[in-house]
């Protein structure tokens, strides 16, 4: 007597003795995971009674997940101090991943699959009365990042874990995380993120590893006992780092490495002088402001200059990092500083982490003694840098000012860092002022300002981009001048995704059928996917296929239906643009293809077009005017369109709220079409592309980022490239581009752009977005070329809508898509990231 009832998620005494006494013989899961499911059973319910001193029957989901999550993490526990002491009596070398931002999403799904316990789990929660698919909802994601550069933080720690690598992620343990987006009189609203309001079962305190920094405070010269020059930071304030760490597990579980995210105290020591002191009121204050700094993720993807917090944050995170890492070195049986870049390669992700070139030039010099050339010596050959964009309002800089108060010697490090690697420039050219000023790590005017990449680039021995378009664009156009200087710094290190996340997580069915097709090979070698190419003309595989798709889009269907409460038609094409919200990505060229639809259905002009579900998600930072008027926008459109009878049968667009990665996991899945339309040449890479392509959708999309390369491997008969390419915009850009000449001799566009500013779309005393985002393209000046693109690509969306109309043919493209995904693995980008950059080798536990 089974129960299998979702929404009754208490189990009655009588059943929970039932299950102890039960014998599951046959529930064993493979590999080192031999647990069986009355056991399984039995360790969720010792953690609920003990843990969280609950009973069964009283228990809510909550308390049931966490249990669960309880459970899971022994058996991780023991996996993950198995791998630190390999990694330890082996002294390996090791990377260390630096990141401002990571976004885990939930975990519980990923690592049941790589413990190999989903099913064994599944199946003793289902004895006790809990269905796992509701429960699992019960996780918090861990939000802790924007958008792409956080998720392929999540990525890449997944793929060093697979690919049995001695790694350690660092970062932030931000209290509030990514804000939640409520959409209300269709606009966004922040509410915080508070993910830790009922704990974290996942993270494990590492009271041993506490590190005190120091921030603010003054510089002063000393004699040491030699009676040589020394410097010293003084005074200012102290600092606690709490280590908390987030295991992480390697498909299989043969590794487990860690995340560990660094949360801010004020310092013991420094409370408990005012303490007795007696200020008692001061001293909690100090504390209080001490602990603002890992309160909460800034929620931009492009620069928020300026900010006295932001840099405090990089600092602080950086500074326990470089302590931490300095602390295993000299613990794993090394004792010189001799062999440290031998055993140690710090890995930035973007410029966020930068300043942690000066801080262990810093700790060499003023801490360790070393002289000057020996300490850079060590130091440029420890950091590598990521860089992942070339947006000019991205690129970090801090004034010097503020930098000058909150970190003095290290300003005076960044000056002398300058003087010395401008002597090499001018010793390459001589005289050339133009490239002094170009190359300085000090961008002079009324105010100076330290160049973050400048920084990044010269303290380190690698710099890579990562797409081939914008490692290109980052040698010829961001970093000419180091380049000519150091060539053999820059390389590429195309992005990739998880297919455990994206598609075991996200999408079983299509694991299901994969994994009955060709195998599992797949999960850890996403190359194996070629095997499909000969079933894309297949008609059984092929029609598979379109079930599992069509049954995700049912999925998907329920969801919107839930959140947004309108009602999709699964059978529609799924036109899908998921991303944070930002003009370079042109949110608001898709909204002009919604209207040049609409009006053509209004107009009976389109004809013989498939029915059309346009689906929106991302955030906009809550400082960004226009993407928040963008998300209006869309928002006003999509009533007017879902109101309207006229064509209900035909058009539907939908804003899912708050776009995170659990319901990029049900969008993706569901998608028929990804909109990978940035202006060329803006986009660094882009990472959804691979999502959406992976899990069997077209892409549209202009030559930018990943695009390209995303083009070359499914050839041009299986992706819709349309629009300006990155010279032609460039030239654009040289040559006084006029939007309004786009305007004027397009009929189409211009009816468009008309009737949005017209009172169609006013709504009685309210602000209209839609008008405001179309005067900005006419009279903004259309920095990012949405009117030169709209022809081309309202014409390939015409292109699109017949293709979907050949279902057999559309099909035979998306699993030819899918078969040519295999680059697109993070396995493939950290493996080369392993061999070129961090010349590191997996350490195997059997
Ligand atoms: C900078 C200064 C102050 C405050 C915030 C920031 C900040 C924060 C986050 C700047 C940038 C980011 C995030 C950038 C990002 O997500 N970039 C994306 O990285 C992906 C992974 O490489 C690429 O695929 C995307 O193309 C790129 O936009």
């Amino acid at each position: 007597m089974k129960k299998n009832n979702c929404s009754k998620m208490t189990v009655s005494e009588t059943k929970l003795a039932e299950m102890r006494t039960a014998l599951c013989p046959n529930s064993v899961a493979g590999g080192r995971m031999s647990w069986q499911v009355d056991q399984m059973g039995d360790r969720i319910v010792k953690h609920l009674e003990r843990m969280l001193a609950r009973e069964p029957n009283s228990a809510a989901l909550r308390d049931w997940c966490q249990a669960d999550i309880y459970a899971l993490r022994d058996r991780i526990l023991e996996r993950y101090i198995a791998t630190q002491k390999a990694q330890h009596t082996s002294n390996c070398r090791r990377v260390y991943y630096l990141s401002m931002e990571y976004l885990m999403g939930r975990l519980l799904r990923d690592n049941l699959y790589n413990c190999e316990l989903f099913d064994l789990n599944k199946e003793a929660l289902h004895q006790l009365g809990i269905c796992y698919d509701v429960m699992e909802r019960q996780e918090e994601d861990m939000g802790l990042g924007n958008g792409g550069l956080g998720r392929l933080g999540a990525c890449i720690m997944d793929s060093l874990a697979t690919l049995n690598y001695p790694a350690v992620g660092y970062g932030i343990h931000y209290e509030f995380g990514m804000f939640r987006q409520e959409i209300r009189n269709k606009q966004q609203v922040e509410l915080a993120d508070n993910w830790l309001a009922y704990g974290n079962p996942w993270q494990i305190l590492r009271a041993k590893n506490v590190q005190n920094v120091q921030i603010y405070g003054h510089v002063e010269n000393y004699y040491d006992e030699k009676g040589d020059l020394r410097v010293r930071w003084v005074g200012g304030e102290c600092l606690r780092g709490i280590p908390w760490d987030i295991p992480i597990v390697g498909y299989g579980a043969e590794t487990v490495n860690f995340l560990r995210l660094w949360e801010a105290r004020a310092s013991c020591d420094f409370c408990l002088e005012d303490f007795n002191r007696g200020n008692f009121l001061e001293a909690v204050q100090e504390k209080a402001r001490g602990e603002t700094i890992s309160k909460v993720l800034y929620p931009n993807d492009s620069s928020d200059a300026g900010k006295n917090l932001r840099l405090i944050q990089q600092y602080f995170f950086v500074s326990c990092s470089i302590r931490d890492i300095i602390r295993r070195h000299f613990t794993d049986g090394s004792n010189s500083w001799g062999n440290f870049p031998d055993k140690v390669c710090i890995q930035l992700n973007d410029t966020h982490p930068t300043i942690g070139i000066v801080e262990l030039q810093r700790i060499l010099l003023d801490e360790e003694g070393l002289g000057w050339d020996a300490a850079w010596d060590i130091v440029t050959r420890t950091f590598a840098y990521a860089n992942h964009t070339l947006m000019p309002e991205a690129l970090e800089k801090w004034s010097v000012p503020l930098f000058q108060r909150a970190l003095p010697r290290h300003l005076q490090l960044i000056y002398e860092i300058n003087r010395r690697f401008l002597e090499k420039v001018s010793r390459k050219w001589p005289g050339d002022t133009q490239k002094l000023a170009e190359t300085s790590l000090i961008e002079e005017g009324p105010v100076q300002y330290v160049r973050m990449g400048n920084l990044a680039v010269v303290g380190s021995f690698s710099v890579n981009g990562v797409a081939k378009m914008h490692s290109e664009l980052v040698k010829r156009s961001l970093f000419p001048s180091f380049y000519a200087l150091t060539p053999e710094k820059f390389s590429n290190k195309t992005n990739g995704v998880t297919q455990r996340r994206w598609v075991n997580s996200a999408n079983p069915r299509l694991a299901e059928l994969l994994n009955r097709t060709i195998g599992k090979g797949w999960v850890t070698d996403l190359r194996q996917l070629c095997q499909l190419e000969p079933l894309a003309n297949d008609l059984e595989f092929r029609d598979t296929f379109a079930r599992v798709k069509l049954q995700n889009k049912v999925d998907l269907t329920n969801f919107v239906a839930e959140r947004c409460k309108i009602t999709l038609n699964p059978r529609s094409l799924f036109d899908v643009q998921i991303k944070r919200i930002h003009e370079y990505k042109r949110q608001h060229l898709k909204l002009l293809h919604v209207l040049t639809t609409y009006r053509r259905l209004l107009h009976g002009t389109a004809k013989n077009i498939p029915p059309r579900t346009f689906i929106f998600g991302g955030k906009a930072a809550p400082g960004y005017e226009m993407a928040k008027r963008i998300i209006h926008a869309i928002n006003v459109v999509a009533e007017k369109i879902n109101g309207d009878s006229r064509v209900s049968e035909l058009l539907k667009v939908v804003f899912v709220p708050n776009y995170d990665v659990s319901s990029a996991m049900v969008i993706i899945p569901a998608a028929d079409l990804s909109e990978q339309i940035s202006t060329a040449g803006m986009e660094a890479s882009g990472t959804s592309n691979m999502k959406l392509a992976l899990n069997g959708a077209l892409t549209v999309g202009t030559l930018d980022g990943a695009n390209v390369e995303i083009l070359e491997e499914v050839g041009p008969d299986n992706v819709f490239i349309f629009g300006l390419r990155a010279e032609e915009v460039a030239e654009l850009q040289r040559n006084n581009y006029q939007p309004r000449q786009f305007y004027e001799s397009d009929g189409e566009l211009r009816a468009i752009l008309d009737w949005m500013r017209s009172d169609a779309f006013d709504i009685a005393g309210e602000f209209n977005p839609v008008r405001c985002v179309a005067d900005n393209l006419l009279d903004g000046g259309d920095r990012y070329f949405v009117l030169a693109d709209y022809r081309s690509y309202v014409n390939i969306q015409d292109l699109i809508s017949d293709y979907f109309l050949n279902a057999e043919l559309w099909y035979s493209m998306a699993i030819l898509n899918v078969a040519r995904m295999g680059k697109f693995s993070s396995d493939r980008t950290v493996t080369e990231y392993a061999d070129d950059i961090w010349k590191l080798q997996p350490l195997r536990q059997e």
